[in-house]
């Protein structure tokens, strides 16, 4: 395979991150964490808090910079979690998990959660519904003064497949988006505080999914950070179906979403949002090596700039001094 690392990508600015997660100069990894009964790919396997607070863990342990905790199931036809119970799913996990240091966001549509959930640590809010679900959702992030995903929604999840009509999904969910944007700043938020995502699977059919996943840039152009949550999610399945034309199933898409992941990542993404964080973590690393390695302060031959693009190459993929250079020697001497 061929990859281009697109080094003209510029990184928007984003305020309001923990400074570990801002001082990384590539792909950030958000490892998913449902604490749900049925969520589409992961529905029920972290319903206890035990658990959950284990896999989160797990995730940390693999790569993931951060973890985005739901308690409310978007799957397509879902019924709506109320607001007590969706707080007594995720606080628990939430608050565990940022006692030990994790970086956590709360994916939810309430206002109400959110603020609890910042309360507990979460230094992010996902919202899918992008502020739509919710009208207090906007000002009480603003005051939060954290960072806000919004996701590109055009309803509940109960119909939302209804609303997967475009003439053209990609100039529609710009389009959409950046009236979002515009409605969110309106309220008060502070738009380097934004994370824009396209929202894959709401609203969405496979093709709407593949075509803008191919036009990230697109996304991009509208000067904010983009999170793609491609995870597992069932264009996927149908990629990669069976001879009899069944979907391969949602636990055996992570190979899947981790060449999404280094293609996103080479192209600018600023995150991905995914269930299987090994894979992904590894080829954001990969895709930041490649990056720094290949960025145009290299080419200075024996400048110090030369020394200083190796250290990032080394810093962005994680790999201690020595191991690098000894790594890079055996490189030379075996091209295999
Ligand atoms: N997808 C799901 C839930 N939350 N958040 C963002 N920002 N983007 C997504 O694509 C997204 C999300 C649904 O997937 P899941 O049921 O596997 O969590």
């Amino acid at each position: 395979m061929t990859m281009q690392v697109d080094r003209n990508v510029q990184r928007p600015v984003l305020r309001g991150l923990p400074d570990a997660l801002t001082g990384l100069d590539r792909c950030l990894v958000m490892g998913v964490l449902n604490v749900t009964p049925d969520s589409f790919s992961d529905g029920g396997a972290f319903l206890g808090a035990e658990a959950a607070v284990a896999h989160g863990l797990a995730m940390v342990a693999e790569g993931a910079d951060l973890v985005d905790v739901g308690g409310e199931s978007t799957r397509p036809g879902a019924q709506r979690t109320d607001a007590e119970q969706e707080t007594r799913r995720v606080l628990p996990v939430l608050r565990s998990l940022t006692d030990a240091g994790v970086p956590v966001s709360i994916d939810t549509m309430r206002a109400s959660t959110a603020a609890a959930a910042v309360d507990a640590g979460a230094c992010l809010v996902n919202d899918v519904s992008g502020g739509l679900a919710d009208e207090a959702m906007a000002r009480t992030v603003a005051d939060l003064g954290v960072p806000f995903v919004a996701m590109h929604w055009r309803g509940h999840s109960v119909d939302m497949d209804t609303r997967a009509v475009y003439d053209d999904v990609v100039t529609e969910v710009v389009t959409e988006l950046e009236s979002r944007l515009a409605a969110l700043t309106a309220q008060g938020l502070d738009i380097d505080r934004i994370v824009i995502d396209p929202g894959l699977g709401f609203a969405k059919q496979g093709l709407h999914n593949w075509s803008l996943l191919a036009r990230l840039d697109a996304l991009q152009a509208l000067g904010r950070p983009v999170l793609l949550g491609a995870s597992r999610k069932g264009f996927l399945g149908t990629l990669l179906a069976d001879d009899s034309g069944d979907p391969r199933p949602a636990d055996r898409r992570a190979d899947a979403t981790t060449a999404l992941t280094a293609v996103l990542a080479a192209r600018g993404a600023w995150g991905v949002r995914v269930h299987d964080v090994a894979g992904s973590a590894d080829a954001v690393r990969v895709v930041a090596a490649l990056d720094a390695a290949g960025s145009p302060a290299r080419d200075a031959a024996g400048s110090p700039a030369r020394d200083a693009a190796g250290n990032a190459a080394r810093d962005a993929a994680g790999i201690p001094a020595r191991e690098a250079v000894r790594g890079a020697a055996r490189d030379v001497g075996n091209p295999a």
